[in-house]
């Protein structure tokens, strides 16, 4: 594991002491809700008074459980989650009093199915596709619904300025993580790959949402101050890469890790927990808050949408703004949507003469030597100046 330094630590650990925190959290009579998706308007149960949190496994150790339901042909996030929930293993679904589910993949609509037989269960109709009225008005529609089904679950009433409230809170935290990474735009970055994702990934067990900031701006604060004092020369000269796809959550050692080992340096992450959901904001100005979280959720580039076109105007603009060298592209086993899209990765890639590599991975360690003789191959072309396509 990279040696993170002192102010990395807490988001290091979070998702960990937040075993504890979430029963504090219930034991003090608050409400919580477990969530699947980026596309899922959190605002709606925060607007309600409870404490949102993702639970999506990212273990392997629950997956042999699964597969005594679910295929074994199927994403490990997937099966990581339902076998966590059917084996009590994860104390965010254990104490989760509601889940909120999406049509996204196939895989998840199914394992909703499941979970909906062990815990109060509401599956949002995501279209999808993103493209005009029809869309646009089913799914203000779902986020409507939404705000009724989560009244009734938690048996509470959510006005319009409730909705107001926990739009701006998200929304500073919004600002303050792409604060936070936009600072490996810097060349050389100040910022490991590793340090990256783990505050992206780890900001979402953190509960108590003042502290939460509090923490980001200091992190923010501390950077800057180091890379002004040129305490950054880790990265200089190394090939930049960005990393896309499907999330990367159950395999963050075995990726950030060996890339970085490998000789790059990882600037940017167009993932979900990432840049896909942080770049922009709910619009605060909107009359209409339904209107607001309708528009900024509906945007969101994954893979599951028809003609997703943000994705691909995302990456174009990410790869200038990162000054990139290479893309990773990484599926998780049996993802196909963001295998078969990793076809329209490359081409834009190449025609942006920027390297580009694509890999399928699951949450088990037994590739990851191949894996790192792949990526020491691309990091070297890199290095050598061959734009591998
Ligand atoms: S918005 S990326 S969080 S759907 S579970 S699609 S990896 S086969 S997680 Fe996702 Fe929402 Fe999209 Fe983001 Fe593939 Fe696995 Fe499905 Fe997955």
């Amino acid at each position: 594991m990279t040696n993170l330094p002192e102010k990395f630590e807490s988001f290091n650990e979070a998702r960990r002491a937040g075993f504890i925190k979430a029963k504090e959290i219930k034991e003090s009579g608050k409400k919580m809700v477990g969530v699947f998706c980026t596309y899922t308007p959190v605002e709606i149960p925060m607007a309600a008074g409870a404490v949102t949190v993702g639970v999506c496994g990212v273990s392997e150790e629950a997956i042999p459980d699964a597969e005594k339901v679910l295929p074994r042909n199927l994403c490990p996030l997937i099966k990581s989650s339902y076998g966590h929930a059917i084996t009590d293993t994860c104390p965010y679904f254990y104490f989760s009093d509601m889940l909120i589910g999406e049509t996204t993949c196939d895989g998840k609509k199914k394992m909703y199915e499941e979970l909906a037989k062990i815990k109060p269960t509401h599956v949002m109709h995501l279209p999808n596709m993103q493209r005009g009225e029809y869309t646009y008005k089913l799914w203000k529609e779902e986020i409507k619904v939404l705000k009724e089904e989560t009244e009734k679950a938690l048996g509470v009433t959510i006005s319009d300025q409730d909705i107001r409230d926990a739009i701006k809170d998200k929304n500073e935290e919004r600002r303050l993580l792409k604060e936070y990474y936009e600072l490996a735009k810097l060349n050389p970055s100040p910022l490991s790959g590793m340090e990256l994702h783990q505050v992206l990934y780890q900001s979402g067990f953190k509960f108590d949402r003042a502290d939460l900031k509090d923490e980001l701006r200091n992190i923010i604060d501390s950077v800057k101050q180091k890379y002004q004092e040129g305490n950054c020369q880790n990265n200089i000269d190394k090939p930049r890469i960005l990393i896309t796809g499907s999330p990367i959550g159950g395999i963050s050692e075995k990726i950030i890790t060996t890339i970085e080992d490998s000789g790059a340096s990882i600037v940017a992450y167009e993932l979900c927990g990432a840049i896909r959901n942080n770049d922009s904001l709910v619009d605060e100005e909107n009359e209409d808050v339904y209107d607001a979280l309708t528009e900024k959720y509906l945007s969101i580039g994954c893979s599951c949408m028809m003609h997703n076109d943000n994705r691909m105007e995302m990456l174009d603009r990410l790869a200038d703004e990162y000054k990139v060298d290479g893309v990773i592209d990484v599926a998780l086993q049996a993802c196909h949507t963001f295998n078969v899209e990793s076809f329209r990765v490359k081409q834009l890639m190449n025609n942006k003469n920027i390297a580009y590599m694509a890999i399928e991975t699951d949450y088990s360690k037994s590739d990851t030597e191949q894996l790192r003789t792949r990526f020491e191959a691309f990091i070297e072309m890199i290095e050598d100046g061959v734009c591998v396509k």
